[in-house]
């Protein structure tokens, strides 16, 4: 079928919206008609040629929500009309990792999705016979998309696509670093470098854990009300201190933050994030992705006396089975996904939520098709 989408030929070009065409679903696949899609940071990197990953020509997009179309043969968990969100981390139930209960890291499609392929090794979609790339098996910046079975959570028909769509990154990866990742208790004190998406929704997680004191940090100052608005309490710009971040925050909590979250992508903030934790315990999580061929360091003295350095990808969530479980905690009001919705626009208009994004001026822009 002929379809709309957003087309990134290269990096550093703008995206080119244009129609091109779509393969219908292969066996354990799924057509959606995508009915909205957040613009993450993570679209921003790979559009940017830094990421190690990054695929041309490719429809980018990870944070999307739809409904089923068609299904391919075999698929017996969705049917047409199913509202859905997609996965950039499946959950197949069945591999090594999915069975582990020590990680939502499912492998099952892991070769094909990382060559920007569905799991059959070819890609769905083409302009003029030549091949487009998927993007971490979403594909979103389109009006369809095709998405293997066991990427896609079903989730209530009655949640508004064009804001539950943020779970399928942001909002979730947030907070389930905070829920499971780092399990931060009652009482915790938290700090959070980098308030875009990400680092509000680890204040948003932060305070549902009922941490005592949540520090935002973050270069722009602008970002201070919103942080605000989500639960923190206290708010540093390193811009405004000679002295480097992490001894700003070791003396304004005497040891340190029982959490750290590092929510950019910049591998000294990783290092402050891990030095500002507290002396025996204190834990510090990687959320942020480095560009390519980037490396952390600290003094090994850090981790000797008691720091403990970890990552967390999609906030250790499982998809399928916990996704809709978000999508309730929204429907009642326990996560809140609306202030986060800074601009929304048309497909056509998707260059400027980048601009907007590249300026400081959004949390996220929602494309609405
Ligand atoms: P964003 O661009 O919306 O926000 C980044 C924020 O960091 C901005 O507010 C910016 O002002 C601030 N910042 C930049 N440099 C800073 C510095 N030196 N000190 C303090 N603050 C600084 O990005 P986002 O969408 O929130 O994504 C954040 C990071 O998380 C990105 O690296 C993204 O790729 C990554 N990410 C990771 C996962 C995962 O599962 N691990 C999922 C999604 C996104
Ligand atoms: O399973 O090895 C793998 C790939 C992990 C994918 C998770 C990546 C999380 C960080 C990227 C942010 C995506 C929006
Ligand atoms: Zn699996």
């Amino acid at each position: 079928m002929k379809i709309k989408a957003a087309v990134a030929w290269k990096a550093g070009a703008p995206l080119s919206i244009e129609e091109v065409d779509l393969e219908g679903p292969k066996k354990g696949e799924v057509l959606i008609r995508v009915v909205a899609t957040g613009v993450c940071h993570t679209d921003a990197f790979t559009l940017s040629g830094a990421d190690p990953e990054g695929l041309f020509p490719v429809i980018l997009g990870h944070e999307g929500g739809g409904i089923v179309e068609e299904v391919g043969e075999g698929v017996t968990t969705l049917k047409k009309g199913d509202h859905v969100i997609p996965l950039y981390t499946p959950e197949c139930k069945e591999c090594k990792f999915c069975l582990s209960g020590k990680t939502n890291l499912c492998v099952r499609i892991r070769a094909t999705q990382g060559k920007g392929l569905m799991p059959d090794g070819t890609s769905r979609f083409s302009k003029d016979g030549k091949m487009i790339h998927h993007y971490m098996g979403c594909s979103t910046f389109a009006e369809y998309t095709v998405v293997p079975e066991i990427a896609l959570a079903k989730v209530n028909p009655a949640a508004p696509l064009d804001k539950v769509c943020l779970l399928g990154c942001g909002v979730t990866t947030g907070i389930g670093a905070v829920l499971n990742t780092a399990k931060v208790e009652k009482g915790a004190t938290v700090a959070v470098f980098g308030l875009g998406g990400i680092g509000l929704s680890v204040i948003q997680g932060a305070k549902m854990a009922g941490a005592s004191r949540i520090i935002a940090i973050d270069i722009n100052d602008a970002k201070w009300e919103m942080a605000q608005k989500f639960g923190a309490t206290d708010f540093v710009n390193p811009k405004k201190h000679d002295k480097p971040i992490q001894q700003v925050i070791v003396e304004m909590t005497e040891w340190g933050v029982d959490y750290s979250f590092e929510c950019v992508g910049n591998t000294q903030l990783m290092r402050a994030a891990l030095e500002c934790a507290h002396r025996g315990w204190g834990q510090s999580i990687v959320i942020g992705v480095a560009g390519a061929g980037q490396e952390i360091s600290t003094r090994p003295f850090q981790l000797v006396t008691g720091r403990v350095w970890k990552g967390s990808a999609f906030g250790g969530v499982k998809g399928r089975t916990e996704l809709p479980g978000y999508v309730e905690q929204y429907m009642s009001g326990e996560i809140n996904i609306d202030d986060m919705v800074t601009f929304t626009m048309p497909l056509e208009d998707i260059n400027k939520a980048f601009d907007y994004m590249h300026e400081g001026k959004s949390i996220r822009s929602v494309i609405k098709m």
